[in-house]
């Protein structure tokens, strides 16, 4: 059971937004912009396809944690919360929530309402007899949830490792940021991507098939439409590298020659090999993992770990 999207939950604010962020990013240095950026329409296709590619682990390995376990969440969350998941739900890994929990209602939200309505449909279409009410709204702010939602018992769904997207600081305000969202009594089932060997990482944020450099040079076509940019996109090419400082995989967009652009008629310089930084993955170890959701204001309350250490999802209460 589809219904409407709420109109009286904020709006993202896509042109202005985006426009002082890569402005800001650009004039940087080094050049910068928030991963939030790549997820167009194009981009959260090709993001869907990284999930499905051979070397990304991450959707795999969270699958079958949840199809394996999700009894055991249910066993400890109980049946009638309304399930709000932060990002809409890939169709393969929601429903085995869903089915295992029991829920009142599910709530996907997303800043992209076009992909927000495709998942939400499809969802629906396996779950007729659940509301699913789909919310889209950048989930980094505080959310308003729908009247009818606001007053159950809430699960918050985080999956995938988007928590390793941000900085320790982004993330501790982030889960603060849903606690508040959720309200008193919720319980939150986040994943998050563990340290492993550097060739893993590395390989699952640089592809043999090139999805993942399409998926990061998407941001500047999206630029070049949709903010009047002349990037050269052919002088840019994908690179991903593990930061072990920082336990973390970064991307960047990298100039093969000296390269001058405008955009928003705004003029822009970069010389071979430097690059713009477009995304953190970052990596937890066990303690670091736990330590970042109490910072948040959220205590672990169970914990599953994917075989060789692949993967965790923790359940955690307010
Ligand atoms: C959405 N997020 C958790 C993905 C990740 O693994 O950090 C985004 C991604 N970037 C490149 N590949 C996947």
């Amino acid at each position: 059971m589809l219904l409407e999207l709420d109109r009286d939950a904020p709006q993202p604010t896509a042109d202005p937004a985006f426009r002082r962020d890569i402005i800001e990013g650009f004039s940087r240095f080094p050049k910068s912009t928030p991963p939030i950026w790549f997820y167009d329409r194009r981009g959260s296709e090709l993001f869907e396809e990284i999930t499905r590619l051979p070397e990304y682990y991450p959707t795999r390995v969270e699958t079958a944690m949840l199809s394996a376990h999700c009894g055991e969440v249910g066993a400890v969350t109980g049946p009638g919360r309304a399930v709000v998941e932060f990002g809409a739900g890939s169709a393969i890994k929601t429903p085995h929530l869903l089915s295992a929990i029991a829920p009142a209602a599910y709530v996907p939200v997303d800043i992209s309402g076009d992909f927000l309505r495709e998942s939400s449909a499809v969802l629906a279409a396996q779950f007729p007899d659940l509301p699913v009410v789909p919310v889209e709204a950048d989930f980094t702010k505080a959310v308003a949830l729908p009247k009818g939602i606001a007053a159950m018992p809430k699960l918050g769904f985080f999956p995938g490792s988007t928590i390793g997207n941000m900085t320790a600081a982004e993330a501790v305000d982030l889960l603060r940021t849903m606690r508040s969202s959720l309200g008193e009594g919720a319980m939150l089932l986040i994943g998050m991507d563990r340290v492993k060997d550097i060739g893993v990482l590395v390989s699952a944020y640089d592809d043999a098939a090139g999805v993942t450099a399409a998926f990061n040079l998407n941001l500047l076509a999206r630029i070049n439409r949709e903010l009047g940019g002349t990037i050269p996109v052919e002088a840019f090419a994908h690179r991903a590298i593990w930061n072990d400082d920082a336990a973390r995989i970064e991307m960047h967009l990298e100039a093969r020659r000296d390269v001058d652009f405008t955009i928003d008629n705004i003029r822009f310089s970069m010389c071979a090999g430097e690059t713009i930084h477009t995304e953190n993955s970052h990596k937890y170890g066990p303690r670091d993992a736990r330590l970042l959701l109490r910072a948040g204001g959220w205590e672990p309350l169970r914990e599953w770990i994917a075989p060789d250490d692949m993967f965790a999802m923790i359940l955690a209460k307010a």
